[in-house]
């Protein structure tokens, strides 16, 4: 037996590329997947060059070659095709971003942040498996910039890390990039340069490329997201982009609920949902109500179907996509969200001191004798803060919640619903703007839960049975 590092000094210089480990060199087979080491393959040939080396196909058409997906609050780049290449144009800069607009029971957060093309996050880019790209990217911002193509396969030259991989670009530069896709599934791209300010300040988006030739036919529903994290001080008017822990302003595609438009699905859909993380510091859970989720792609590529796994929370941490797909089979109106308590809720959470359960008695009365107006707040839980009037700053939002068709959803943050039903009539998901779109469920008589009837508490719980609350 040679050790690992005798075999990498010594065998693997005699042998020169033909010992490379097959486990580096893998991207060369199918989908940018990389395949496990096996003894006999155990060597270098020229199967096995970087995807992107292999030639371009003509480009892949809407409606013809791939099914569009649909960046709820966001939009899809535009593109043109000259001698065979997709154009596409990107241009940095400055965006004043809402993330929640103004309804009856908040005022409107907003914020002056850095996107691209004038939305924040970035439009998605949407290609085909084999097709060229060509990327003009324009630096209308104040310093210089750079962007990655995150997961994508392509020549060092074009990988976007400034300084590494090229001159930034300076401010009012146009700089191109070009190179041959011939991977599958869900990608992202963002900036790599001042990388903690820019992407903190949004410049981020999704990158989606298509199956040549699709294993399965395309799901009827297929959305796109992209969850980041902002710090954004009640009242200022500018994302913080030194924060480096405490984030008060979670988004699903740069809007937090209720400013989040809701998925739609007509009952036996095939949803797919694909989920990318570039927040700064945190990992989602993204949780589904109703239904359960099928992983069915990482931004690794597409996961073998017996190799595929069900769950109702899906880990998508920093750095990472996952593609999630279910059959809409549940009629109603469901929750998606992360599963962080902290990420399901807007400004002002913190910084309270915790009351609950303490009796205040004459407490503000005392206080308001030298603090006019005081009030102790949270003692009997916070759910209620989002509608009980108070006054907040300029430029922030209640910290949960907006009304519901029963009561108040005390949820902030990333928070969405998908509203499934037999019928959607004129409704289009890219239509929707906040989570009011398509109005609200009607449960059938018989499924809700609902206040019990005395007679129902005594059948079922005894003599002892509280009574009925009476209102
Ligand atoms: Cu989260």
């Amino acid at each position: 037996m040679i050790s690992r590092k005798q075999f990498i000094g010594g065998t693997a210089f005699a042998a020169g590329l033909a010992a490379i480990p097959r486990v580096l060199r893998g991207q060369g087979t199918e989908a940018g997947t990389s395949q496990p080491p096996s003894a006999q393959s155990y060597h270098f040939d020229e199967r096995d060059q970087p995807v992107w080396t292999k030639a371009p196909l003509a480009p892949g058409l809407p409606g013809k070659d791939y099914q569009p997906t649909v960046t709820l609050n966001g939009s899809t780049l535009p593109f043109r095709i000259v001698d065979g290449v997709k154009v596409f144009h990107l241009t940095c800069e400055e965006v004043d971003h809402v993330f929640i607009p103004a309804t009856p029971n908040n005022q409107e957060l907003r914020a002056f942040c850095w996107g691209f093309n004038g939305q924040v996050h970035g439009p998605t880019i949407e290609c085909v498996e084999g097709d060229r790209v060509r990327i003009y990217v324009t630096n209308q911002l104040q310093e210089s910039t750079s962007i990655h193509w995150h997961g994508l396969i392509v020549p060092s030259g074009m990988d976007g890390v400034g300084g590494l991989s090229q001159k930034t670009i300076k401010p009012g530069e146009t700089f191109k990039y070009e190179f041959t896709i011939w991977q599958q599934g869900t990608f992202m791209y963002h900036s790599h340069d001042d990388e903690m300010t820019q992407m903190q300040m949004g410049m981020i988006g999704m990158l989606i490329v298509h199956p040549r030739e699709p294993k399965t036919p395309p799901p009827d529903r297929d959305y796109v997201y992209i969850l980041s994290e902002w710090k954004i001080v009640p009242g200022t008017r500018r994302p913080d982009p030194s924060e480096m822990t405490d984030f008060n302003v979670l988004t699903l595609n740069a809007r937090a609920f209720p400013g989040t438009a809701p998925m739609l699905a007509k009952l036996g859909d095939r949803v797919r949902i694909r989920i990318g993380n570039l927040s700064s510091m945190d990992h989602h859970p993204m949780h589904i109500h109703g239904h359960s989720m099928r992983v069915v792609a990482t931004d690794g590529g597409p996961i073998q179907e017996s190799a595929q796994w069900n769950e109702v929370s899906v880990l998508v941490q920093v750095g990472a996509t996952r593609d999630v797909e279910f059959v809409a089979n549940n009629p109603g109106d469901w929750a998606f969200h992360c599963h962080m308590f902290h990420h399901v809720m807007n400004q002002m959470g913190h910084g309270l001191p915790n009351v609950i359960g303490i009796n205040p008695g004459k407490l503000d009365q005392k206080v308001r004798t030298f603090m006019p107006g005081y009030m102790t707040m949270g003692q009997d839980g916070m759910g209620d803060m989002g509608d009980m009037g108070m006054k907040i700053p300029p430029n922030s939002v209640p910290m949960v919640g907006a009304p519901g068709p029963y009561d108040y959803i005390t949820m902030g943050g990333l928070y969405t619903n998908i509203k499934v039903r037999a019928d959607l009539g004129d409704l289009k998901p890219e239509n929707g703007q906040d989570f009011l779109y398509g109005g609200w469920y009607e449960n059938p008589p018989g499924t809700q839960a609902a206040l019990a009837s005395d007679d129902e508490l005594r059948r079922d719980l005894g003599e002892s049975a509280p009574k009925a609350k009476r209102v």
